[in-house]
């Protein structure tokens, strides 16, 4: 493997899923395969998980790192051709990808979504400029319209958690009083069909996700319904699509307390984190047995370790 920008650069994700697990039995089996390679984390937005995660994932590999907070202290970025740039852009991608590339083998890249153009949003532009002029591989982190990262530790911990080949696996939306990207329910998404899960994903009328993302997916707009026999129950809010980034409902009603999840078949509770609790998920839920939300964030580790060891295993 190359870069890792979507699932789909994962060439057989059962395998991917297996080989992450036993990496956890021992997670330095692998420590000479970086040394003396560097990766270079860059920031464009907040992160907690990913930050750590990632750079124990590369230490545990024998990796040296290097993170930035690129949003408040690299210069303003310019992605455009030919631009006069007399304003507040101090630094074009073409030199900043390249010159970054001399000081690492690999770039790892977090991006989110603006929210406000679509159009920019779905041409990746921060990603697609790095894959575009950086002369090392690019490692997707979190960018407008995917987190892979985050869809991968979620398959590891639903296969480490589930009880039947075929779990029942629900997508709910919640509310959240911020617009939040599309990112983590699009991965998941996308790896639940990548997996032939019984799969459905329920949220209010007007939330509908990219209809080329969810294609054929079930969605069942009455939550109670999607709940009912459920396995996993994964939370995520996101902003309206249709209406690009706008958040359209805010009321308590779709919160996942103890009464929704009685509808289940004692389902396990996830979320990608961070979560704001008693808006989201009551605390009742995520402070039960049945919450996996720590060992989901676990995951991450193992996720990324997994996808570097492959782009080690390639340069
Ligand atoms: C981000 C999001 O919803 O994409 C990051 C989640 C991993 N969440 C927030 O901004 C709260
Ligand atoms: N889940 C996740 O990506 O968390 P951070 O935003 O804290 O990295």
């Amino acid at each position: 493997m190359n870069n890792f920008i979507h699932i789909n650069n994962l060439d057989n994700l059962q395998l991917t899923v297996k080989e992450a697990i036993d990496l956890k039995t021992d997670e330095l089996k692998f420590k000479s395969l970086g040394e003396g390679k560097t990766i270079c984390l860059l920031f464009f937005n907040n992160s907690l998980r990913t930050r750590l995660s990632t750079q124990k994932a590369a230490q545990n590999l024998g990796m040296h790192t290097i993170v930035m907070n690129f949003g408040s202290e690299g210069w303003q970025l310019e992605f455009e051709d030919g631009v006069v740039m007399n304003e507040n852009k101090s630094e074009h991608i073409k030199e900043a990808a390249k010159v970054i590339s001399q000081y690492c083998d690999i770039v790892a890249i977090r991006a989110f979504a603006s929210l406000t153009d679509k159009e920019k949003d779905e041409a990746e532009i921060v990603l697609n400029n790095f894959k575009k002029y950086a002369n090392v591989p690019v490692l997707n982190m979190e960018s407008s319209i995917g987190h892979p990262l985050q869809a991968l530790a979620d398959a590891i911990t639903i296969e480490e958690y589930k009880a039947v080949k075929k779990p029942k696996v629900v997508l709910s939306w919640a509310p959240h009083p911020k617009a939040l990207p599309h990112a983590v329910a699009n991965s998941f998404v996308e790896m639940m069909q990548l997996q032939g899960a019984d799969f459905v994903i329920t949220h209010p009328e007007g939330y509908e996700l990219n209809p080329e993302i969810t294609k054929n997916s079930v969605i069942e707009y009455n939550q109670e319904k999607a709940f009912e026999n459920a396995d996993f129950v994964y939370v995520k809010n996101w902003s309206s699509y249709k209406k690009y980034g706008q958040v359209l409902k805010t009321d308590a009603n779709w919160m996942i307390n103890t009464d929704k999840m009685k509808f289940t078949n004692n389902a396990k509770f996830m979320h990608c984190l961070p979560v704001r609790r008693n808006v989201v998920v009551a605390d009742e839920v995520i402070d039960s047995e049945n919450s996996i939300v720590i060992q989901q964030a676990n995951n991450r580790t193992y996720s990324a370790q997994i996808v570097l060891k492959k782009i080690l295993e390639n340069l």
